[in-house]
């Protein structure tokens, strides 16, 4: 297995939501070893510590719904700048923070893949589409917008221009199960590839996505994935804020992982939405080191023998 040079980024972003928690996210990762596990798979690791949101500036939006604009705006200009390097020196590994980190990551992922002339592609793992704008959100988190923004959606003034626009047939989405009817309007006239529980359920998990990792290697495209803590199911996955029943189980999330792994095609990476104040015993942050390990080429026969 080729080392990948992995830069740990913690992004310990909360503004995206009322519920809070997701700052703590980062130093659960590290208190569930992430770097040394990594580092036993035989990568290098570098690790930037945590990152600061820029100075925040006034900002207003049409929809009074909208929580912590500002912040967000802030976290999305120093997360862009910081995703944009590092996708130029190594494999950033975003430790979030809630999902309006991907607002930032995403963007700088994609400004810096314009720079090298290669198309970006995005692989959404969620429960939720995300794909609002701040003019079509009923609830004002942010956390739900993060692909209506990378894709180029209206509604986005207040925020940095976006260097380069994701184009929708260029993301997929795996694990849907709760989606606002603003979003599926707009998802209809969109081309992204919107896989919902029904949909693995009746075709597996393996297929769409192995359909979408073709499309990629024939693109010769870099691809960001970012794994939203409630694209697991509850019971293997507690602590998120937004929990919806049916999600990935165990089996179904470490196979996404292996065949990401084996696409050799992953260049960034996003692990959000994890809320330790939520969890129990540290197994979600557990589960989510697990599958970064998997998707890092952790094998099953790598894994130490257990005796009970
Ligand atoms: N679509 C809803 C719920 C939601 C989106 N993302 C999360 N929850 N985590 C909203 O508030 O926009
Ligand atoms: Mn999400
Ligand atoms: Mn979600």
């Amino acid at each position: 297995m080729t080392p990948r040079n992995c830069i740990l980024i913690g992004a310990p972003v909360d503004s995206g939501k009322r519920r809070r928690g997701c700052q703590m996210g980062p130093d659960a990762y590290r208190t569930a070893g992430l770097s040394e596990t990594l580092k036993e798979l035989g990568h290098n690791i570098r690790e930037l510590g945590n990152i600061q949101h820029a100075p925040l500036r006034e900002a207003s939006c049409e929809n009074e719904m909208v929580y912590a604009l500002s912040e967000t705006i802030g976290w999305t200009e120093s997360l862009a700048e910081s995703a944009a390097k590092a996708c130029g020196e190594g494999f950033p590994i975003f430790l979030g923070g809630d999902h309006s980190l991907s607002l930032g990551s995403v963007a700088g992922a994609a400004a810096y893949a314009a720079s090298v002339d290669r198309p970006l592609f995005v692989l959404w793992l969620d429960a939720h589409t995300d794909y609002h704008t701040p003019l079509t959100t009923g609830s004002g988190h942010l956390h739900g917008t993060p692909l209506g923004y990378v894709t180029g959606r209206e509604g986005f003034e207040a925020f940095p221009p976006l260097p380069a626009v994701v184009p929708t047939e260029n993301v997929c989405l795996l694990g849907l199960r709760s989606v606002d009817a603003a979003e599926s309007a707009a998802l209809q006239t969109s081309e992204m590839q919107a896989h919902d529980m029904r949909d693995i359920d009746e075709n597996g998990i393996a297929r769409p996505l192995k359909a979408f990792l073709d499309r990629v290697e024939n693109a010769n495209g870099l691809l960001h994935v970012s794994l939203d803590v409630d694209f697991l199911d509850p019971s293997i996955a507690p602590a998120v804020g937004t929990t919806v029943p049916g999600g990935a189980t165990y089996r179904e999330a470490h196979l996404v992982m292996e065949l990401l792994h084996d696409s050799e095609r992953v260049t960034s990476l996003d692990l959000v939405e994890l809320n330790p104040f939520l969890d129990e015993r540290g197994r979600t942050a557990n589960l989510m080191v697990e599958l970064t390990a998997s998707l890092l080429g952790r094998r099953v026969f790598d894994r130490p023998t257990r005796s009970y």
